[in-house]
């Protein structure tokens, strides 16, 4: 019997809610996909996924090949972030494999829902060091929020029905799933399955009632609340419970990188970013508050400083539905263990005290006007902050935006100025340099109607930058923007502030033609040198509905400030220039 004849009698046999074989393991990869509602999923194909490919070729479901494994995964990052719904990702054994790895602990550090699927050798050549043959479960171990190894095809239905539903479940996270070629090739009688049976994985989601108790004798007792708001309030799409809670109670907030967006930045109540790179004022108020009440955060090294300093005159609430994060780095007095949505929820639904903070908001309003973000004026080539300012008021500041990490992704954290949720994708925990371009193209298949900008350094965007010929088949209309400094900026920064002026490794006086090679693609360039001639190709093309390359010349050495250097406290901010 040919495969063909197998899918098709499987086709019939799915019209039915009940349906069972014979069916291969390929076909049956499909099928589950489309229960899930999968519309859409990132890839690249090779030997041990041909089964896999070919069932495709027979029942398609939307495929994007991206030009590297990398981009294929950061672009389901993307896609996930925006969207609200789990990316989808294959890959081929080996390299295919491997090459994911970058971005499966991306996905693992940031929590991003992703099912990532690899091909795997045959079931008995496993452990034989066959061709392409990579341990991918052993390597993904800590790396996913869980990981499968197919081991019989009447599995599968099973193991992928779990694996979205832990993936975008509780904490989202990448779950890996490999299916070894002899499975996807083998046929069987199947029965699809709705029903779940984790008894080892329940996620808490309504708060308990005792500690929400505690949370509102807190309120009532503080006089220097702040409300630090993480990415937890963006994946519990808890924004407007977040606003009205923080309205009714008049408490200043403070975001994470990750979490900007979940609250208005443009809101008088708001201090800015915390952290590293964070505002003046919103470091002091996290390091002077009686009452820290953090919402969907993780406590990052790079939020906190030195822990030996960080909130040490605060009771220390913490909503976070991942119970391991809660006294992970800091002492918690009141934890709550919930969904963001449903804690706040369930305060708002209670009377609660607002704390009598007057005093408290008028300092941090001072304290704003006196210590706000500055750059220096002057000198040769683009200031990156005001181009920022330009790019959000010519995309009137409702893109989505996504970064590399380095300077000009700190930049655009401090002046994109975001008031949205689901507008701002960036690589927080890993820090992963090339994530930029490939995760704006996801952003803009989910999103085909907005804007979407990449913000690229120029070093960064060269490590994906193959996905030009991607962006190039699909005439996505993706705006990159390269913050070009010709250098490695945010370690040519540390260089200049940490170590003497020795620039070691992190300048490249070479840098390609960007504009040239946009063309090579098919893609309009531009190169602009001045704030003038930026505002104006920005104008002309920011808005359209094709893509553009811009290469940007920005001042090369500007500097990122403030800034809490290393083992410092956030009361220990370097580069705060007073007005
Ligand atoms: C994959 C990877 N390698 C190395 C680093 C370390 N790193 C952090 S920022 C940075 C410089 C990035 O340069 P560029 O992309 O031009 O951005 P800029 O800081 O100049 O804005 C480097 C090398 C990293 N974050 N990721
Ligand atoms: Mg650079």
């Amino acid at each position: 019997m040919s495969q063909n004849a197998k899918a098709e009698d499987f086709k019939l046999e799915a019209q039915a809610p009940e349906n069972k074989g014979p069916i291969d393991g390929a076909d049956l990869f499909i099928e589950t996909l489309k229960r899930e509602n999968v519309e859409v999923m990132f890839g690249y194909p090779g030997g041990a996924v041909l089964p896999l490919y070919d069932a495709l070729y027979k029942n398609p479901i939307r495929h994007i090949l991206a030009r590297h494994e990398q981009a294929a995964i950061h672009a389901a990052e993307g896609y996930a972030r925006v969207s609200g719904k789990p990316g989808v990702v294959l890959a081929t054994s080996g390299p295919g494999a491997t090459n994911l790895v970058t971005g499966i602990t991306d996905a693992m550090m940031d929590s991003i829902p992703l099912v990532v699927f690899t091909g795997q050798v045959a079931t008995g050549v496993i452990g034989s060091d066959a061709f392409q043959e990579a341990d991918v479960i052993g390597i993904t171990m800590p790396i996913t929020k869980h990981n499968y190894q197919v081991r019989s095809m009447e599995d599968l239905p099973r193991i992928v029905h779990e694996a979205f539903h832990i993936a975008t479940t509780g904490r989202p996270g990448p779950v890996l799933i490999d299916i070894p070629k002899d499975i996807a090739q083998s046929v069987g009688e199947v029965k699809f399955v709705d029903e779940l049976n984790l008894p080892g994985y329940q996620p808490n989601f309504k708060p308990n009632s005792l500690q929400v108790k505690k949370l509102r004798s807190a309120l009532a007792q503080a006089k220097k609340p702040v409300i630090l708001a993480g990415a937890g309030v963006l994946h519990a799409k808890a924004s407007e419970e977040l606003l009205q809670f923080v309205e009714k109670m008049q408490i200043p907030v403070v975001n994470t990188l990750l979490g900007l967006g979940g609250f208005p930045s443009s809101h008088p109540l708001f201090l800015g970013m915390g952290g590293m790179h964070g505002t003046h004022t919103a470091n002091k108020a996290l390091y002077e508050a009686d009452l820290l009440i953090n919402i969907g955060a993780r406590f990052d090294d790079r939020l906190t400083g030195n822990l030996a300093h960080f909130a040490q005159h605060a009771t220390v609430a913490h909503i976070d539905i991942d119970p391991a994060e809660i006294g992970k780095n800091v002492p918690t007095q009141i934890p709550i263990v919930a969904d963001a949505r449903e804690a706040l929820k369930k305060i708002l639904s209670l009377d609660f005290e607002a704390p009598k903070a007057d005093e408290w908001r008028a300092i941090l309003e001072q304290d704003k006007v006196e210590n706000p973000l500055w750059n220096t004026e002057g000198g040769d080539g683009i200031s990156p902050q005001a181009l920022m300012k330009i790019i959000h008021e010519i995309t009137e500041g409702d893109a989505v935006v996504t970064t590399d990490v380095g300077q000009h992704q700190m930049w655009t954290a401090q002046y994109y100025g975001f008031n949205k949720p689901d507008q701002w994708v960036t690589s927080g925990g890993l820090g992963t340099m090339g994530f930029g371009f490939p995760s704006a193209i996801g952003a803009q298949i989910a999103k085909p109607d907005k804007t979407v900008v990449a913000v690229a350094g120029d070093a960064g965007f060269q490590m994906t930058l193959q996905e030009l010929g991607l962006v190039a088949e699909l005439k996505l209309p993706v705006k990159i923007i390269v913050y070009n400094n010709m250098a490695l900026g945010m370690v040519r920064q540390w260089q200049e502030t940490f170590y003497e002026e020795r620039y070691s490794q992190s300048l490249i006086p070479v840098q390609p033609d960007f504009v040239k090679l946009a063309d090579a693609y098919g893609i309009r360039g531009y190169v602009v040198q001045t704030e003038e001639e930026a505002e104006k190709v920005m104008r002309e093309t920011l808005k359209d509905n094709e893509p553009v390359l811009i290469d940007c010349r920005i001042k090369p050495k500007e500097m990122v400030y403030p800034m809490i250097a290393p083992g410092k406290g956030l009361h220990e901010m370097i580069g705060v220039k007073p007005q």
